[in-house]
């Protein structure tokens, strides 16, 4: 399968990771919104939120835990976002499940 996210994750391209364990990796993102912004992905081959089921979800959890202890490390004490953007009018550009962890500013709401 050509996915970008698939060869960050087995290391064939390289990348700034600044977390990684047997299931998830978190790199920093080549296109940076905010002062940190980091990809917080799945090993797993999945292709967006849509297909989270009672099956792949555990893997969903605990990359909400990693978003909480990177932003502990990082030191976003004031506040942080965390985005997954699912199909096109959502503008998902990387068809692999990913959580966008960003802070070092303020943010906007609703997003726009
Ligand atoms: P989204 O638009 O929500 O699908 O976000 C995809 C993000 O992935 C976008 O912010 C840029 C980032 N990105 C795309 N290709 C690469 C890459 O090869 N390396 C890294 N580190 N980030 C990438």
């Amino acid at each position: 399968m050509d996915c970008i996210f698939c060869k960050i994750a087995s290391g064939e391209i390289p990348t700034t990771v600044v977390y990684e364990d047997d299931k998830v990796i978190a790199f920093n993102d080549t296109d940076p919104q905010a002062p940190v912004h980091v990809l917080i992905i799945p090993k797993e081959h999945i292709a967006s939120m849509a297909e989270i089921n009672e099956s792949n979800s555990a893997v969903v959890a605990h990359i909400f835990e990693v978003a909480a202890l990177i932003a502990r490390e990082k030191g976003l004490d004031n506040g942080f976002r965390v985005v997954s953007n699912c199909g096109e009018s959502a503008g998902q550009s990387v068809h692999h499940l990913h959580f966008h962890l960003m802070g070092g500013r303020d943010f906007g709401w609703p997003a726009g």
